[in-house]
Formats: structure tokens, C-alpha cells, sequence
């Protein structure tokens, strides 16, 4: 496998119309999961990624699994699980000019992830191992899960790629700050958002967190900061790499996820961290162009169209 990633699923409700959910009547069914959106995204840039979970035993659950086998990922370490059920969540992007997630997945079958279901022999034969802030933020079982995957990439020299995506709705506590800090000083690779960074460490001056977070050990610190770009920090260099900005945002909600996709398929391919980052920012772009948090990711044959689009109408 080039890459595994753990993390949940759910099935996603959002208005068929533009509308606000209180007064909608008819909903779109789909599915959204920061790591299944990543999985998917590589999977169909032409890379090997295994998926690792838990889903309930029910509709949604084998919804879910067929929707990401269909798109080319390894679902062999997802389990079914009848005690519990399968996450959902709804989404309303219009309205006010503002997309709004409502989340019921309390309890639910991927909470119930546990350091059994980490298989050394599959996350040591991957290249990457791709975490995010969401899956700890689930359980405490959950997060034990990541520390042992973590562990186990590291043990093996499989490098670690930590977005924080972080999601304040599923935070009881501040507590988690301290959490995605123990991730991020075990990991290689550090995806922020230009305002995650904020949140992580208030207070603190942009070049004054860089430098810390690289004395954590971490070795690439990518900011992003959406159709502006994203800036990337190592050691020894600084560069900022320019975005596609796009007029036609449909749902910016997996734009993350694409960039993620993006960025580690150019690691895979060991092209330059500056064409990974550009890789990585042409698909968040394309991302925000289709409704749906992983519907936009692109086939490579659809970014080489886009990259070299010269009519609006491909016939
Ligand atoms: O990054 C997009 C994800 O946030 C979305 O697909 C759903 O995983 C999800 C979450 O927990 O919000």
C-alpha cells in the first residue's frame, strides 16, 4: 500500500434545494469522512490506499462500504459492527452564505475503534500513514487507536502525515489541544490551515510556531490557506506556492481533503515539495467545484483536462 488512513464515515444528508434544513423536505444521501475523502482522492490519482474502520451493521454501513470499495480503496480492514450504528451527519450549504454541519454519530460504530483493529503487518508495508484531529476527537479508544498507529509507523519508518481538521462540534473540552499537540510531535508531516495554526497556538507569532513546531521534530509544516495557496516550511526553506483561485465554489467542505490527496500523491511520486503542494492545491480547488465532501475529487485524467482546459465545453 502506498498510504493507510483511519478514521470515520458517515452518510450525509444535505437539502436538495438551496434551502435551510428546518423547512427542507427532500434531502441528497452521500458520505462524508475526512479520511475516507483522502483515500478516495488518491485512489483515484492511480495510488494504493487501505482504509481502516468501523461501521454499524446496517444500511448506511454497507452504503458506505460499497460507495469506497467502488472507488477503488481497500476496505479488507473494515469491520461491521452490530451493536452500534453507522454515523450521519447533514450539511446545509446555502442559506446565509454559510455552510453549517450538524453531527449525530455519538457512540456510534467507528467510536468503537481500537488498537485491535491496527494491524502491524498492514500499516508497515505503507509508505504513508495519514492521521487527522478528527478521529481522536471521537473516543478515548479512538485516540488510543491513532497513538498505536502512529507508533507502529514509526517503528517501521512509515511516515506520518497529521492534518488537524480541526472540529470544534465534537470537542467536550479544550482538552484537545493538548491531544493534537502529542500527535503532531510524532509526526513527519503537519497540514494546518492558516486559522488551525491560530487555535493550536493563540497567542503566539506565525514565525515563532514554525520554528517550534519543527524543533518538535516534525520535518514539513504546509499552511494552507485556500485559493491563496499554501506555504510550506522545512529547515532549511520557506516557499509559498499559489493557489487556483475558482468562481465557481459550489460546497467547500472536503477542499482539505483534496488538498491532502493532492500533496501525498506527489510524495508518492517523489516530485519537488513545491509541485506536491501545487498538486495539492489544484485539487482542494477542484474539490470546491461539485457538491459533496469527495464527489470533486478528480481522476488524473480529469486534472490533466482541467490543468490544460481550453474550452468551457469538452466534447
Ligand atoms: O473534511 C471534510 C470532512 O470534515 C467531512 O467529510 C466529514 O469527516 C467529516 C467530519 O468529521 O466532519
Amino acid at each position: 500500500m502506498d498510504v493507510v488512513t483511519v478514521g470515520e464515515s458517515m452518510v450525509l444528508f444535505e437539502p436538495n434545494e438551496n434551502g435551510l434544513i428546518q423547512y427542507t423536505d427532500h434531502f441528497k444521501k452521500r458520505i462524508g469522512g475526512a479520511e475516507s475523502n483522502v483515500a478516495i482522492g488518491l485512489s483515484k490519482l492511480g495510488h494504493s490506499v487501505s482504509w481502516i474502520s468501523r461501521l454499524g451493521d446496517d444500511p448506511f454501513g454497507r452504503y458506505i462500504y460499497s460507495f469506497i470499495r467502488g472507488e477503488g480503496v481497500d476496505v479488507s480492514q473494515v469491520k461491521f459492527d452490530s451493536n452500534a450504528n453507522t454515523g450521519i451527519y447533514f450539511k446545509q450549504t446555502g442559506g446565509f452564505n454559510q455552510t453549517s454541519i450538524y453531527y449525530y454519530r455519538q457512540q456510534s460504530a467507528a467510536s468503537f475503534l481500537n488498537h485491535n483493529d491496527m494491524k502491524e503487518d498492514v500499516i508497515s508495508k505503507a509508505r504513508f500513514l495519514h492521521i487527522t484531529g478528527i478521529t481522536p476527537a471521537l473516543s478515548q479508544s479512538c485516540y488510543e487507536t491513532v497513538i498505536h498507529a502512529i507508533k507502529i509507523a514509526r517503528k517501521h519508518n512509515v511516515k506520518v502525515v497529521f492534518d488537524p481538521n480541526i472540529r470544534t462540534k465534537l470537542w467536550d473540552s479544550s482538552d484537545y489541544i493538548p491531544i493534537l499537540k502529542v500527535i503532531l510531535k510524532m509526526a513527519d508531516f503537519f497540514l494546518p490551515g492558516e486559522d488551525e495554526l491560530k487555535l493550536l497556538f493563540p497567542n503566539e507569532a506565525p514565525d515563532e510556531i514554525i520554528a517550534k513546531v519543527l524543533k518538535f521534530g516534525v520535518s514539513t509544516i504546509i499552511v494552507k490557506n485556500g485559493a491563496a495557496g499554501a506555504t510550506y516550511h522545512t529547515k532549511s526553506e520557506s516557499q509559498h506556492v499559489s493557489g487556483y483561485p475558482n468562481e465557481h465554489v459550489k460546497d467547500p467542505v472536503g477542499a482539505g481533503d483534496g488538498f491532502a490527496a493532492g500533496f501525498i500523491s506527489g510524495l508518492i511520486e517523489d516530485l519537488s515539495l513545491s509541485d506536491s503542494v501545487k498538486r495539492g492545491n489544484l485539487i482542494g480547488s477542484m474539490v470546491t467545484m461539485v457538491h459533496g465532501d469527495c464527489e470533486g475529487l478528480p481522476s488524473r485524467q480529469e486534472v490533466l483536462g482541467f490543468e490544460k482546459k481550453t474550452s468551457d465545453v469538452h466534447r
